[in-house]
């Protein structure tokens, strides 16, 4: 992408609403514009890393054996009162009436949903297991939406549901979701930690909430310091072995590490050394439940079980902040110039820095730079404006590409360009073909 050609609207001025980091770079890297409170326009460049985050929580997804559809976010509410949640959820539930007068809602959620499919279509315990998800709009009218799309009322939400015979296969399920969310999140360059929680609307006593350390979270949490050297790295699990999925649960849950609405000040003196207790904030950035019979008993969900008699299915639901990712990366990766991207979300894998515009060396060397990385996979962000080098340097720092090229008529001169980490600050001289080469290396190890 011609950044003459591309649509950025970048912010000089820091805007004054937002107050959290991450809010005030994504506006001012034009990322994304508030439409109303709460609800966001995703401009091209915000557009980009939710797509990344997307893509990779489906790849994620489809690898752990769960299966991608998509449902409405318009849903009945008689769905809703079968299962006895469309008084229950309260004021967040944004209610809508169609011509024909009937109650409508935008979902928070999709529990009833999913459940009405699984009841029209899945009759025997031979169909079993199942995990379906999809990655779709959900509308919360949260009391006090803030902080950008951190807590938004209209929010981009990956929701999974698992629908199993018994306690036993849904807890595989469970560990499952656990095992592909620590893969997610360390592939968008997060550390995420499981935490005991509670299981809010949505229900069941079985629940880890995902929390990334950062000061402005909006969660109180408690945990084991010894929590957060555990890494989930490359390791090979096969998600179809319950042993070895239940170990990856073990290892990341057997530490102290609780939300503040199952902290309990005790458990937490009598498990944990005094030099090892941390209480800090973090950002809720996925959940996942068992809740075993509560939707499928009420919504008449069974199955036909071995032994021939009816049974309501074991069931459980998982959910990633898509949209709420964006922030918490940003708050976890950003310095005062700007944002600083991982290089598994980033919107661009590099950007190309001409520091002459109109020379014929250095356009020339450019646009091969752009061609090259094209043919491998690797669209770059090209600033090909007449503008100052400072201005360019600091329009790529604020929306921080992992890597910049910087090509000038100097170092043409030597037959090299530069090659910049963001995150780091380092610089390396070489030809234009090594830092191709060296870009992708580094994207393809991804
Ligand atoms: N049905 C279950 C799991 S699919 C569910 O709705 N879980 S949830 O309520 O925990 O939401 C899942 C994730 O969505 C949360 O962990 C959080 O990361 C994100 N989320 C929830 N509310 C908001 C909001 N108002 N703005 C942005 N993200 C949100």
């Amino acid at each position: 992408m011609r950044l003459t050609r591309y649509f950025l609207p970048v912010l000089k001025e820091t805007p004054a609403e937002a107050q959290i980091v991450s809010h005030r770079l994504m506006l001012r890297a034009g990322m994304i514009k508030q439409a109303s409170a709460g609800i966001y326009s995703w401009l091209p460049l915000g557009y980009r890393v939710l797509r990344r985050i997307e893509q990779i929580v489906h790849e994620e997804q489809i690898r752990a054996g769960h299966i991608p559809m998509l449902m409405p976010t318009l849903q009945s509410a008689d769905l809703w009162r079968e299962s006895g949640r469309y008084d229950d959820y309260g004021q967040e539930m944004l209610r809508i009436t169609d011509r024909h007068g009937r109650d409508m809602l935008y979902g928070p959620t999709n529990e009833e949903l999913i459940t009405d499919i699984f009841r029209a279509h899945v009759n025997s315990y031979k169909d079993l297991p199942l995990t379906l998800y999809h990655i779709q709009w959900k509308f919360r009218d949260e009391i006090r939406p803030r902080f950008g799309v951190m807590r938004g009322r209209e929010f981009l939400m990956k929701d999974g549901y698992n629908f199993d015979l018994d306690k036993e296969a849904a807890l595989h399920a469970y560990n499952r979701h656990l095992v592909s969310y620590l893969r997610s999140y360390e592939r968008m360059g997060l550390q995420a930690i499981p935490m005991r929680a509670d299981g809010g609307p949505i229900g069941g006593d079985y629940t880890h909430e995902f929390l990334v350390l950062a000061e402005t979270g909006e969660s109180e949490v408690f945990y084991d310091s010894q929590i957060t050297e555990l890494k989930f790295g490359d390791r090979a699990v096969d998600y179809d072995s319950v042993a070895e999925c239940r170990a990856v649960l073990e290892e990341f849950t057997s530490r102290y590490a609780r939300t503040d609405e199952t902290h309990d000040e005790a458990a937490f003196h009598a498990q944990v050394p005094e030099a090892r207790r941390r209480s800090a904030r973090g950002i809720e950035v996925g959940q996942i439940f068992y809740f075993g019979t509560k939707y499928s008993e009420a919504m008449g969900a069974t199955v036909v079980g071995p032994d021939g008699a009816r049974v309501p299915v074991h069931m459980g639901s998982h959910g990633i902040g898509v949209s709420r990712l964006l922030g918490a990366i940003i708050e976890a990766s950003h310095d005062e110039k700007g944002i600083i991207w991982p290089e598994g979300v980033t919107p661009f894998p590099a950007g190309i820095v001409n520091l002459k515009q109109g020379d014929a060396a250095a356009d020339a060397a450019c646009e091969g730079l752009y061609g090259a990385l094209v043919a491998r996979g690797l669209e770059p962000l090209y600033d090909d404006r007449a503008e100052r080098a400072g201005a360019k340097f600091a329009t790529m720092d604020l929306i921080g590409l992992p890597w910049r090229i910087t090509v000038g008529p100097r170092g043409l001169e030597k037959g090299v360009v530069e090659l910049t980490s963001r995150r780091t600050g380092e610089s390396a001289e070489m030809t234009p073909e090594a830092a191709v080469d060296r870009l992708s290396q580094i994207y393809v190890a991804l």
